[in-house]
């Protein structure tokens, strides 16, 4: 079992506590600091904090951009790293990051889709291109970025970048072949109403449940499957207790990284600099470390034995397509006019992309 999921609570309210006290001048990240205009006294501290545990994606990318961050600002920013567990669940994470007590974060928009409907875009199924070329260059497209700069500002958040994961992957106690496989099964998705829709669709009965909670949950049979990456399933043990994996490629696991708007745009140009070289930097190895992780941890499920993995036909997944179609029109609904033209921007970025990818 993760160390996440024994020692999460205690601590996480001590940390919640100290961090919200904390203000060292370049780490006070309120609208004062936007003011400030001292010269800052080095090492400036940044603290990051992430929705997954230590081996994961969002820790290997963390890993990666402390490395480039320290080494190009030579040592004058040091980048804590929070691991899941030590911190909250995504939702607080989200407040902390809007409050100034951290400086960057991840945010899934599986978990952030209340606070900013437009992202419930990367909820929906079969949206995202089947094609890994085209996902990796569209996730990474400045474009696609600034599409959602302005719903991510209009909470007080810096979106940084978007992260690739890897496909969803479902598990329960039997394969999911056909959306009447869905029927009646309790499925636990993370926690916005957008991505609960993508299952109710299917005739599944959604709960919206925090990470930390998963394991226990389906341990104790209050629930019957979930939806992850494969990388995450094997680390979070979901594994253990389910019998079935099905693979359909309904969406790509996309996570946010943010940061409070006003400590960005209070940051010293240097430091600015420092910061988007190395989101740059990091950007560029995201695809291949999200591809290597869930590569070596389904194969470390597969030689254990205790999963049974089902990889759906073309044509089953075809059925799954059309059975998501309604959720698309929820979204436009709940969205308006910003999520309408961000959805059509999406489709004709991933068309322009697909038409110049190479043979
Ligand atoms: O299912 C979730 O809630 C989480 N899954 C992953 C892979 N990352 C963070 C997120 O909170």
């Amino acid at each position: 079992m993760p160390a996440a999921r024994i020692r999460f609570w205690p601590l996480s309210i001590a940390l919640v506590i100290a961090l919200a006290g904390c203000s060292d001048s370049q780490t006070d990240h309120g609208p004062e600091a936007a003011k400030a205009p001292e010269a800052p006294e080095y090492p400036v501290t940044w603290r990051f904090a992430l929705e997954e545990i230590e081996g994961s994606v969002q820790h290997a990318y963390a890993e990666a951009l402390k490395e480039r961050i320290e080494e190009r600002s030579e040592g004058k920013i040091e980048v804590d790293i929070f691991p899941y567990g030590s911190l909250g669940t995504s939702a607080q994470l989200t407040e902390l990051v809007k409050n100034g007590s951290v400086s960057l974060a991840f945010a899934s928009p599986g978990h952030l889709a209340n606070t900013i409907p437009e992202v419930g875009l990367f909820t929906l199924h079969y949206v995202l291109p089947d094609d890994a070329e085209v996902t990796r260059q569209l996730l990474a497209s400045p474009e696609l970025l600034n599409l959602f700069e302005q719903p991510y500002a209009d909470q007080n958040m810096k979106l940084l970048g978007f992260v690739p994961e890897g496909w969803m992957a479902w598990t329960a106690n039997k394969a999911l072949r056909t959306p009447d496989d869905f029927n009646g099964q309790r499925i636990r998705t993370m926690t916005s109403d957008m991505a609960e829709e993508a299952f109710r669709a299917y005739g599944a009965e959604p709960s919206q449940i925090p990470y930390s909670q998963v394991y226990s949950n389906l341990q104790l049979r209050k629930i019957d499957g979930q939806s992850n990456p494969v990388f995450a399933i094997e680390e979070m043990d979901f594994y253990e207790v389910q019998s079935t994996m099905t693979l359909a490629r309904p969406a790509q696991f996309v996570a946010s990284v943010v940061s409070n708007l006003d400590w960005y745009n209070a940051l010293p140009e240097n430091q600015q600099q420092w910061l988007d070289n190395g989101l740059n930097d990091v950007a560029q190895i995201a695809w291949e470390t999200q591809e290597e992780l869930n590569q070596t941890r389904l194969e470390k499920m597969l030689e254990e034995g205790h999963l049974k993995v089902v990889r759906l036909t073309d044509a089953e997944r075809e059925a799954f397509r059309q059975a998501s179609m309604p959720v698309r029109d929820l979204y436009l609904e709940r969205t308006g006019e910003s999520g309408q033209r961000i959805f059509e921007r999406l489709q004709q970025l991933i068309e322009e992309l697909d038409a110049n990818k190479p043979e």
